[in-house]
This record gives C-alpha cells, structure tokens and sequence, in this order.
C-alpha cells in the first residue's frame, strides 16, 4: 500500500490581509476548515472534555476557576489534546492554518502547542484580557500567533474573539491572577478599561479562524447562549530569542496551582514506577 496522500492547503491570503496583520496585530478568516471536518472534531473534542483527558497530569484544569476536583470547570481547558486523541493529528485546518501561519511569519514558522478551551452552555466564564505572551518565558523574546478556531458559530452571546488593534506593538502589560486568586491559572490584564476602548470583537462562522499575534491583546465574553463553546486554538512561531536582560512577569511566581500541585505528583509517580 503507498502512502496516504499529503493535504494540500485549500485557502491563501492576500497581501492585503498580510499587511491588516501587521498593523493591527490580529486578523479574521471565513474557513480554515470543512463542515464534515469540524463535525468529527466536535465528537472527539466532547469526548475529551467528558472523560477529563489529562486532568491527572495537569493538562486538562479550569483555567477561569479554582480548579478543585468535583467543582464545575468555569472554563475548562485541555493542553495538547492530541496527545490524548491521535486523530487530531490529521486535518486540513492543521494544514491551512500552518500555511496562512507561514505567510504571516515567514517560512520558518513551526508549530509549537495546541489547546482546546470550552465555555459552557449558560455558565461559561470570560476569557479576561490578556496578552498570551504574559503565561511564557521571562528569558525569551518571541514571534509567534495563535489561531483560534470554532466549532460552531463564534458570537457576541457565546464568546467570540476581541482584539485591541495595535496592542502587538506594546510592551507586555502587568497581568495579575483572575479575580486575584493564586490558584487560578487564567491571567487578567491590570486595570483593562485604560487600555481596551478600540476592541473588535470578531464573530466567526465554524471552522473560520483569528489569527492573533504573542503580545496582542485580547478577550472572549462568557457563554451566555444554551449551547457550548468549543474553540481549538493551534501555535505557531519563530525560534524563540534569548533576551539581555529577562522580563519580571513576578504574577507568575505568585500562582499556586491545583494544576500544578497534579503535575508534580503525576511526574513523581511516573519517576517511582521507573
Ligand atoms: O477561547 C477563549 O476563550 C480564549 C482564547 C485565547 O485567549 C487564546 O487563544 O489566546
């Protein structure tokens, strides 16, 4: 038998859009995807969520809440879904969101990470303002965009995407924990009303797509429709550079994760069984 065929990339942008991107730090596509496609993620994306995937090794968490077991997950998160769900490896948005992932960044653009983030139907929290680059590295410099796809129509009642136009040409902001609690993961711009007066809010059909860069800043609403919100969000970027002098992100040190503490005893086990 040969090999299966590779997947071709079905959709390019223009220059125009390009150049939307740089400027304002963020851009909006129709389809990344097929609506047969994000059928059969929708199954497996359930699935997922369902049978808590990852939650021992601190890889599924609530990333709006205190993450307590048998609490009800605010905003459930799961790292890396394809690694509990191999079939997620193969499909055409991975393909076309690498190749629109190239023409903004350049040809060097890697993947690096994935993640899956739900909003339950009626009680789905906010996603605060933040800027992603404020989770990473203090050591590094990046280059790098986050494609944020839906798999059902993304809306202002269910927690569509905003963007500030321009913020990817700031510096990265002070964030602190949601609602000021350590052990929350979730980050939470400081005092979001001085800098979020110009957000675009971009609502998507499914399987469209935003593509927003490292230092953009950025919010989904809470889920106040009667069905559930399902984004699976792709990374993409540059080789990370090393910096002079490291970032003080001190509201990362401050964190006190129930995700964490899983981690640690997931890894601990792990090194026992050896
Ligand atoms: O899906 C969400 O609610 C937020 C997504 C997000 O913040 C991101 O993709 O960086």
């Amino acid at each position: 038998m040969g090999a299966a065929a590779a997947i071709e990339p079905t959709v390019k942008i223009s220059q125009e859009q390009i150049d939307f991107f740089h400027k304002n730090g963020f851009l909006a596509v129709p389809s990344i995807s097929t609506p047969e496609e994000i059928e059969r993620l929708k199954v497996i994306y359930d699935r997922l969520f369902e049978r808590k995937a990852g939650r021992e090794e601190g890889n599924q968490f609530d990333l709006g809440g205190s993450d307590e077991d048998g609490k009800a997950a605010v905003l459930p998160q799961i790292l890396n879904p394809k690694k509990y769900a191999p079939e997620l490896e193969e499909g055409l948005f991975r393909v076309n969101a690498l190749a629109l992932a190239r023409q903004l960044l350049g040809e060097a653009a890697q993947a690096h990470g994935e993640h899956a983030i739900f909003k339950p139907a009626k009680f789905g929290a906010a996603t605060p303002w933040h800027q992603d680059n404020a989770y990473w590295s203090p050591d590094h410099d990046h280059c790098s965009l986050s494609v944020w796809m839906p798999l059902q129509p993304a809306t202002l009642e269910n927690g569509c995407m905003q963007f500030v136009p321009g913020s990817n040409e700031w510096e990265i902001l002070p964030h602190h924990c949601i609602n000021h609690d350590p052990r929350v993961h979730g980050l939470e711009l400081d005092n979001p009303e001085k800098y979020t007066a110009t957000a675009v809010p971009c609502p998507l059909p499914p399987g469209g797509a935003t593509f927003h860069f490292n230092k953009t800043l950025h919010y989904a609403g809470p889920n106040r429709s009667d069905i559930p919100r399902r984004a699976y969000i792709l990374g993409f970027g540059l080789p990370a550079t090393k910096r002079a002098k490291p970032h003080d992100f001190y509201w990362n040190r401050q964190k006190q994760t129930p995700r964490d503490q899983r981690a640690k005893e997931f890894q601990k086990k792990k090194i026992s069984a050896c």
